[in-house]
């Protein structure tokens, strides 16, 4: 299918969007959530993907094992704010979801997310990366994107990252927000990416105790497995090759799956720039990233 021009950014309420996001807002704002719907919130990039594979698994690998191989992921977990021309929008796909929970995708800011879910007392994961691996993954994928706006160059992306002129706005507003937030809501389970990769299996064992799951040994075993980025790279229904927007000729969308690849992207300088910045906009926070492992 022919899509249209990339979009722009422009300013939403304080927070860098583009119309892919925002068109459908009032659907999106009066959205009605159910009482076991669990929210999977992160920034772009932070590892909502790996994150959904893992609670498609827990949820259905043994009560609906054909979905695994029939349903592409971003059809299993819709993407709540989404709405492109020709395609159906997030609303209306999890609208049309029977099965339960539904797991849903959001990037939305904190401010943003619709009221219902804070009525329903939905449980909400928040994935978070740091900043430096965010900001690679992101420009590799805003490449392949073809309905993110250009990104240009990687200097001058990196600039409008540092400024928050990003799609969903700015990295460190996002993580802050969320964070600050999950101190007064139980109903919050907060996970860093690197941690994942750190230790996948203790923090799968935080996630069901969060979700109040107590699966076997054997499908906790299995989830470990099938979430391996090496297997989902070849995962032809978990790793975006079914998204007809990505270009995989420029980029993969499972690209490294690793902490520490912005060393290849950094320069010297960069890393100077990046750091001074970094410290003044994380000041009054006690949220902490690693960079490497
Ligand atoms: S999106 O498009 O915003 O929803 O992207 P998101 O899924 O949040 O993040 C994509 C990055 O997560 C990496 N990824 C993984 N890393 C480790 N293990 C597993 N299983 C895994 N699955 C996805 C993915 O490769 C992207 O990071 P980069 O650094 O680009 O490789």
């Amino acid at each position: 299918m022919e899509l249209p021009p990339r979009p722009t950014l422009f300013d939403f309420h304080g927070v860098a969007m583009t119309k892919y996001f925002t068109d459908n807002w009032v659907n999106i704002q009066s959205f009605k959530a159910r009482p076991d719907d669990i929210v999977l919130v992160s920034y772009p990039k932070a590892g909502n993907t790996w994150v959904s594979y893992i609670l498609d698994l827990l949820y259905f690998s043994r009560t609906s094992p054909d979905r695994q191989n029939s349903v592409p992921l971003h059809e299993r977990v819709p993407f709540l704010e989404i709405s492109i021309p020709g395609f159906p929008s997030g609303v209306d796909e999890l609208n049309s979801i029977n099965s339960f929970p539904r797991i849903i995708k959001t990037h939305l800011p904190v401010q943003f997310l619709p009221q219902s879910f804070w009525e329903q007392n939905s449980k909400i994961i928040y994935v978070a990366r740091n900043a430096k691996d965010t900001v690679v993954s992101y420009f590799h994928f805003d490449r392949m994107n073809k309905a993110q706006p250009e990104p240009g160059d990687w200097s001058s992306y990196l600039q409008r990252f540092m400024e928050g002129k990003m799609v969903f706005g700015s990295w460190h507003d996002h993580v802050q927000g969320w964070w600050e937030k999950r101190k007064s809501s139980s109903n919050i389970l907060y996970l860093l990416y690197e941690d994942l990769i750190e230790d996948t299996e203790r923090e799968l064992s935080r996630l069901c105790s969060f979700l109040e799951l107590a699966p076997s040994t054997d499908l906790k075993k299995e989830v470990e497995e099938k979430s391996l980025f090496s297997n989902m790279k070849h995962n032809k229904m978990a790793n975006g090759s079914a998204d007809e927007v990505l270009d995989f000729k420029i980029s993969p969308f499972m690209r490294k799956g690793k902490v520490g690849d912005w060393k290849n992207h950094f320069t010297v300088n960069q890393d100077e720039q990046f750091n001074e910045d970094y410290v003044k906009k994380m000041r009054s926070t006690d949220l902490h990233f690693r960079t490497v492992l």
